[in-house]
C-alpha cells in the first residue's frame, strides 16, 4: 500500500507513484519500507567488516563487547568507516575528473573526433595557473601540456596540489600547519584505504584528519579538474531559460534521457539528437523530432551549459520512466540505481550503459570512448528513435515549469559587472545577510524535495542568497524558485539586489563537482577582503544527502571553512567523540564544524543564526 502523498511535496512525483503503484511496480520507496527496521549497529557506524576475522560490532548500550576482535573500538570503528566514505565519494568525483582529463589529452592529439576546445580563454587561464604560458601555443599544445599537468596532480609527485592556491592564502598555511595539505588526489584516496586497514592508523582523530585531506584532494582537486576541463571542452555556463520537471517530456516527440554525471557522454549524445539528419529519421518514423531531456547530474550539466531541459533528481528518476514515453535512457555512472532497469522493462524504454566501469543487469551496454563515442551516440540515437514505435499509452502528468540555469562564477562576476565587490556592497550593506550553499541528493528517509524547498524557502525569506547544485538544485527549480519572479519570495533586501540585476533569489551552480564553484566564490570573496573563508556569512547544507560523495563534499566544504548543516545522520553517533568533533573541535581546528538536522525549518533557524553570527563578528552591523 503506497501512501503517495507522504512520500514527495511534488506534483508530477505523486501522481507518478500512483501510476506506479497501479501498474504494479516497486518504487524506491517500497523497497525502503522493506528494509525496516534497518540495522541499528551499523546506523551508528559501529559495525566492521574490515578483516576476516570479522564481521564486528560495538553493543551501543555497553553490555555487549565494547571491542572488535583485532581490539577496534568504537570511536576507531566509527571514525574507520567515516574514512571510508570520504575515500569512496572522493574517488568518484575524482575518477570523474581524471575522465574529462583523458579526453582533453585525447583532443590535444586530435585523437577524440567530435569533442574539441571550446572556451580558449579558459584553457589559457587555467593552464596560466599550473605555470604553463599560452603565447605561441596552439590550444591543442597548451591543452596537452594542461592534461599533463593536472595527471600529475593525480598522482605522488607534488607536496601540493595546483588549484589549493585559489584558497586565500590563510587557509592554505592552516592546511600546512594541520597537515592536511592535500598532496596527489589519487595519493589521499589510496592512503586512505592504507590507513583504514587492520592494524594501521587507530588513532580516530588522525583518522578524521586525513579524511578532511581526502576530502580537500576532491575539492581543491579532482572536482575542481572536472568542472574546469568540463568547462575548457564544452564550455563555461552563461545564463539561459530551460525547463524543468516530468512534463518536458513530449508526447508527440522521441524522448531521449540522459542520466549519470559525466558530460564525456551526454555532450555527445545531445549532438547527435540536435543533427537535422536524425530529426529527419525520427520524423519519417512518425515522430515530431527528438526530444533530449536530462536527469541528476549529467542533466546538470547540459543543463548550464545548452539549456537542455531536466525531467527530475535523484528520486524521480524511476518514476519518469513510468511515463511510458521514454524511448531510451543512456546512462553512464553514479546514483543510477540498479533497479531501473527492472522499472524499465515493465515499459517499452530501452537502458543503455556507457561506461566500461558502470554495468547493470538488463541494461544493453554501449560502450563510449573518446575516440569512438561521436558514432556510439549515433547508435543509440537511432536505435531510441526505431523504439519510438514499441511505445504504449502515454501518461506525462504535469506541464514543465521555467527556470534559468548557467550561473558559473564566470558569469555571477559578469552579472555584476566584472567584480564580486557589488556582492560584497550588499553583504556589507545588510540587504544581503550571506549566503547559503545547498547542495546534494534526495533521500527516501527525507520527504522527496521538502528538505531542499523548505530551507531554501526560509533562507531567502530572510534576505540570505542560496547558491545550490545536484539534486538540490533541480528540487527547486521545480519549485519555482528558479526564475527572476521569485524574487517576490524573497526579503526586502535580496529582492532589490536580485531584482536589480534581474536574477533568481536561488541560482543554479551546477552538478556536484560544479560545488567547486561556490570554493572558487568563496575564496574570491575572502581574498576581496583580505580575509579567511571561515570568516565570510557563508553557510551549507545537504538537507537530502545519500551518497559517499556528498560526504566528501561536505568534508571538504568545512575543511574549507564553512558551516555545514547535513539532513540525514550520517553513521557517526555511536561514537560520541567523533560526533563531538565534528560538531564542535573542528571549530577550534578548521574554523567551522558541521551540525545535524533533519527537520529544514530549524536548519533554517540555525543556519540564520550562524550567518547573524559571522556578521556580528566581522563588525558588519555595529
Ligand atoms: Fe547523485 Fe549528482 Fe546526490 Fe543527485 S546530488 S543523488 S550524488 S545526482 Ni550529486
Ligand atoms: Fe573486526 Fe577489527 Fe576486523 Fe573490523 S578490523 S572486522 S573490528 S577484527
Amino acid at each position: 500500500m503506497t501512501h503517495h502523498h507522504n512520500y514527495t511535496i511534488t506534483k508530477d512525483g505523486q501522481l507518478l507513484i500512483k501510476k506506479m503503484e497501479s501498474d504494479q511496480v516497486e518504487t524506491v520507496w517500497d523497497r525502503h519500507a522493506a528494509q525496516q527496521p534497518q540495522c541499528g549497529f551499523c546506523d551508528l557506524g559501529l559495525s566492521c567488516r574490515i578483516c576476516a576475522m570479522g564481521p564486528c560490532r560495538v553493543d551501543p548500550f555497553g553490555e555487549g563487547p565494547q571491542q572488535g576482535v583485532c581490539g577496534a573500538d568504537a570511536d576507531i570503528i566509527v571514525a574507520r568507516n567515516l574514512c571510508r566514505m570520504i575515500a569512496a565519494g572522493a574517488a568518484a568525483h575524482s575518477d570523474h575528473g581524471r575522465d574529462l582529463v583523458e579526453v582533453l589529452a585525447e583532443v590535444a592529439e586530435n585523437k577524440a573526433p567530435g569533442y574539441a576546445i571550446t572556451d580558449t580563454e579558459k584553457l589559457n587561464r587555467v593552464a596560466a595557473e599550473y605555470g604553463i604560458a599560452a603565447d605561441g601555443k596552439t590550444p591543442e599544445q597548451v591543452a596537452g601540456e594542461l592534461a599533463h599537468a593536472m595527471q600529475e596532480d593525480f598522482g605522488t609527485r607534488k607536496k601540493e596540489l595546483a588549484l589549493v592556491t585559489r584558497a586565500p592564502e590563510k587557509r592554505q598555511q592552516l592546511w600546512r600547519k594541520l597537515n592536511i595539505m592535500p598532496r596527489g588526489i589519487d595519493r589521499e584516496t589510496s592512503e586512505a584505504m592504507h590507513r583504514t586497514h587492520m592494524g594501521v592508523d587507530n588513532g580516530w582523530q588522525s583518522l578524521l584528519l586525513h579524511g578532511l585531506r581526502n576530502a580537500l584532494s576532491d575539492g581543491w582537486g579532482g572536482s575542481m579538474i572536472a568542472t574546469e576541463v568540463s568547462d575548457i571542452l564544452f564550455g563555461t555556463p552563461k545564463p539561459a531559460p530551460t525547463k524543468v520537471n516530468a512534463g518536458v517530456l513530449k508526447a508527440d516527440q522521441v524522448n531521449v534521457v540522459v542520466h549519470g554525471h559525466n558530460p564525456v557522454v551526454s555532450e555527445m549524445v545531445m549532438a547527435a539528437c540536435q543533427d537535422p539528419e536524425m530529426t529527419k529519421l525520427a520524423e519519417e518514423k512518425g515522430a515530431k523530432g527528438i526530444n533530449l531531456c536530462g536527469l541528476c547530474c549529467t542533466g546538470n550539466e547540459l543543463l548550464m551549459r545548452h539549456g537542455i531541459p531536466m525531467a527530475g533528481n535523484h528520486l524521480m528518476t524511476e518514476l519518469i520512466i513510468a511515463t511510458g514515453a521514454i524511448e531510451m535512457m543512456i546512462v553512464d555512472y553514479q546514483c543510477i540505481m540498479p533497479a531501473l532497469s527492472k522499472v524499465a522493462a515493465c515499459y517499452h524504454t530501452k537502458m543503455i550503459s556507457t561506461s566500461d566501469k558502470a554495468r547493470f543487469p538488463g541494461m544493453e551496454h554501449v560502450e563510449f570512448h573518446p575516440d569512438n563515442a561521436r558514432k556510439k551516440a549515433y547508435d543509440v540515437v537511432k536505435a531510441a528513435i526505431e523504439n519510438f514505435a514499441n511505445r504504449g499509452e502515454t501518461y506525462i502528468p504535469v506541464e514543465p515549469l521555467d527556470a534559468v540555469g548557467g550561473f558559473s562564477v564566470e558569469a555571477v562576476v559578469g552579472a555584476l559587472g566584472g567584480t564580486p565587490e557589488p556582492l560584497l556592497d550588499a553583504i556589507k550593506a545588510g540587504k544581503i545577510r550571506g549566503a547559503a550553499g545547498i547542495v546534494g541528493c534526495n533521500n527516501p528517509k527525507i520527504k522527496h524535495d521538502y528538505g531542499h524547498v523548505t530551507l531554501t524557502k526560509r533562507l531567502i525569506e530572510n534576505d540570505i542568497l542560496v547558491v545550490d547544485t545536484g539534486c538540490a538544485a533541480v528540487a527547486t527549480a521545480k519549485a519555482g524558485f528558479k526564475v527572476a519572479d521569485a524574487i517576490s519570495h524573497a526579503g526586502p533586501g535580496l529582492k532589490e539586489v536580485c531584482g536589480s540585476l534581474g536574477i533568481p533569489p536561488v541560482l543554479h551552480f551546477g552538478s556536484c563537482v560544479d560545488n567547486v564553484r561556490i570554493l572558487v566564490l568563496a575564496a574570491a570573496l575572502a581574498n576581496a577582503l583580505g580575509t579567511d573563508i571561515s570568516d565570510l556569512p557563508l553557510a551549507g547544507a545537504a538537507p537530502e544527502w545519500y551518497s559517499e560523495k556528498a560526504v566528501s563534499i561536505g568534508a571538504y566544504v568545512v575543511a574549507s571553512g564553512i558551516y555545514t548543516v547535513l539532513g540525514p545522520m550520517p553513521p557517526i553517533a555511536g561514537s560520541m567523540n567523533v560526533v563531538e568533533l565534528l560538531t564542535k573541535g573542528l571549530g577550534e581546528v578548521v574554523g567551522a564544524t558541521f551540525a545535524v538536522e533533519p527537520d529544514p525549518e530549524k536548519a533554517a533557524v540555525l543556519i540564520r543564526g550562524h550567518i547573524e553570527n559571522q556578521r556580528r563578528k566581522l563588525g558588519l552591523d555595529a
